[in-house]
């Protein structure tokens, strides 16, 4: 069915189009963008409170008792994240206070920056 084709890219470009804002939203807008998507918020570079109550280094996974991420729209939690390097963890213990950036990565979440808090 040729004819159909056009309307097809047509329909693509459209959603091209009014997908890829994402990024161009302002990081802080206070409270703001709470309520978007994760996938909308993905790039969103803010770090998240956290506290660190187990560090894994040899399976690239560390717990954290997080406060509210706004970027993945998720509650208060102690949970598992993992991390790509086990370089983000050497200075990490138990009862650290962190603040840190969570992603999820093709359906797993990540640690993708943790930094000391004092
Ligand atoms: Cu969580």
């Amino acid at each position: 069915m040729p004819k159909s084709l056009p309307q097809c890219f047509a329909l693509l470009a459209a959603a091209l189009l009014t997908s890829t804002p994402a990024w161009a939203q302002a990081p802080a807008a206070d409270g703001h963008a709470a309520h978007h998507t994760a996938a909308a918020n993905a790039q969103q570079a803010d770090l998240s409170e956290g506290e660190v109550t187990r560090v894994d280094a040899a399976a690239l996974k560390v717990t954290l008792r997080h406060g509210e991420l706004k970027n993945l729209n998720m509650p208060p939690m102690t949970m598992v994240f993992r991390v790509q390097d086990a370089a983000l963890l050497a200075p990490l213990k138990a009862g650290d206070k962190v603040r840190f950036r969570a992603e999820q990565i093709k359906g797993a979440y990540y640690a993708t920056r943790i930094e000391k808090a004092q």
